[in-house]
């Protein structure tokens, strides 16, 4: 049976915004207040996907969510019509109502961590969407978020979807984007990569003192026991908690792994020593013929700064149909002279990774996404694949009305203040109600179940 990995990118909302919300997170705090171009951030999204599709890839889309999300608003006692509730919040609570507003659901690598069926205890697809309670903003998103996976990956025989874990920072969680796998094939047993960022019940463990870890390791254990993982194909390891410190705030800005590859860099984790050791010894029992490669990236080539700056991490690295493997990066990489350096001599090394293709996804880059932020990867098997909701695939046909889509209810230009405009909330909800039709999603948002 054929075997895939195929990418799901978040489309950007409506509501794509620069707000500052983010702590941590240098791009989103430096763009805090920009004047947004939602039309052109889901072109430049929409845009990535089909060149993926085009290289022969399996690409598919989620779906964004509903904002302004009036239901948080009213739970936080705004009250009267929903043009009401919007024009109270913005004028009594503008950082409230702004973290209500947020097209944060986009970057798809943080809804949710997803174990393939040659990993999990019962042959089946595990999805457990990310309770991201580290930041408000994106707190909101977990409930709606696994409705749209549960309309995606919609058939039980092949998909098993969990509750987000408990909605507190002891068991913070965010998704893919501190897990990666390790695997000679993608529908073999592969090894399970949890990164965390701290240990919520012992204060005794090193833990970065300046921004949050997001991540703590009893999640991602939790996640774990629920996909039904065991020791053998699991490691658990801890970011640097001086890179978090440096605005590492998620493991995929500093670390990438596909198929035999990891590449990192060299501060991206303690005890890197062992464990790579580690890594190694259990990769080598679960796949004793397929030789693994460490991509280590010196701090002399590459800085922190820099990786943070360019999101050299935060690149796919994919299979493509020719067996080839290539890296996926913003263009940001192209503009900085270290890290294009670093990137043309990568692909003489010698490593699996021989090709390079830039995307300019600037507008989510300015939130501190890269194209790794914006897709979630599921490995599958033909079986799979045809289980999936087909309308979710992006090919020709769904490009295009995706594009028309967007080009008939999206704006060029988004200021904090219409955000509150209640013209905007019913143009939002419109173009959604129409989406929902267009992937076959059923009604999955508030403002459909009322
Ligand atoms: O959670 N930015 C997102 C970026 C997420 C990137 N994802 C990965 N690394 N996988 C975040 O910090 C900024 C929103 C604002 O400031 O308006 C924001 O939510």
């Amino acid at each position: 049976m054929k075997q895939y990995e195929a990418n799901f990118d978040g489309l950007v909302g409506p509501s794509h915004n620069y707000a500052g919300l983010s702590f941590g997170n240098v791009a989103s705090l430096n763009n805090a207040n920009a004047v947004s171009n939602p039309k052109q951030a889901a072109k430049q999204g929409l845009a990535k996907m089909k060149a993926l599709a085009d290289m022969g890839m399996l690409q598919g889309v989620l779906a964004p969510q509903e904002r302004p999300d009036v239901n948080a608003l009213r739970r936080l006692g705004f009250t009267g019509s929903d043009s009401q509730v919007l024009e109270s919040a913005a004028k009594q609570a503008p950082e409230v109502f702004l973290n209500c507003c947020s097209a944060s659901s986009m970057w798809t690598a943080n809804a949710a961590t997803v174990s393939p069926s040659a990993d999990t205890c019962n042959g089946k697809i595990h999805f457990t969407p990310a309770n991201l309670t580290n930041k408000f903003h994106r707190s909101l998103e977990p409930e709606v978020t696994g409705r749209i996976l549960a309309a995606t990956f919609n058939n039980s025989d092949f998909f098993e979807h969990h509750l987000h874990l408990p909605e507190n920072d002891h068991f913070g969680d965010e998704g893919a984007a501190n897990h990666t796998r390790l695997c000679a094939g993608y529908g073999e047993p592969g090894l399970e990569l949890f990164t965390y960022g701290r240990y919520a019940f012992n204060s005794s463990k090193p833990a970065p003192t300046k921004f949050p870890a997001r991540q703590t390791i009893e999640a991602s254990q939790a996640i774990a026991r629920l996909h039904g993982l065991n020791e053998q194909n699991t490691v658990f390891m801890q970011q640097n908690p001086a890179v978090i410190d440096q605005g590492v705030f998620h493991n995929d800005v500093i670390a990438v792994g596909n198929r035999n590859v990891l590449f990192y860099h060299e501060q991206a984790f303690l005890d890197t020593q062992s464990v790579l050791s580690e890594i190694e010894q259990k990769f080598a029992a679960i796949n004793s013929n397929e030789q693994l490669h460490f991509i280590e990236v010196p701090t002399a080539k590459v800085s922190i700064n820099d990786a943070v700056k360019t999101y050299l991490f935060n690149t796919q690295i994919i299979n493509m149909p020719s067996g080839e493997m290539a890296i996926i990066a913003p263009t940001e990489c192209q503009e900085n002279p270290a890290v294009s350096a670093y990137l043309a001599e990568l692909v003489t090394l010698g490593t699996p990774i021989k090709k390079v293709h830039f995307f300019d996804v600037k507008q989510s880059m300015q939130n501190g996404g890269g194209p790794a932020c914006l897709r979630l990867r599921v490995a599958l098997n033909e079986r799979e694949v045809a289980a999936v909701n087909p309308n979710t695939w992006i090919n020709q046909g769904q490009i295009d009305r995706l594009n028309a889509w967007v080009d008939q209810h999206y704006r060029d230009r988004l200021s904090i203040a219409d955000l509150s405009d209640p013209a905007f909330l019913v143009e939002s909800r419109t173009a959604l109600d129409e989406l929902t039709q267009i992937l076959n999603l059923g009604s999955v948002y508030p403002f459909q179940r009322v």
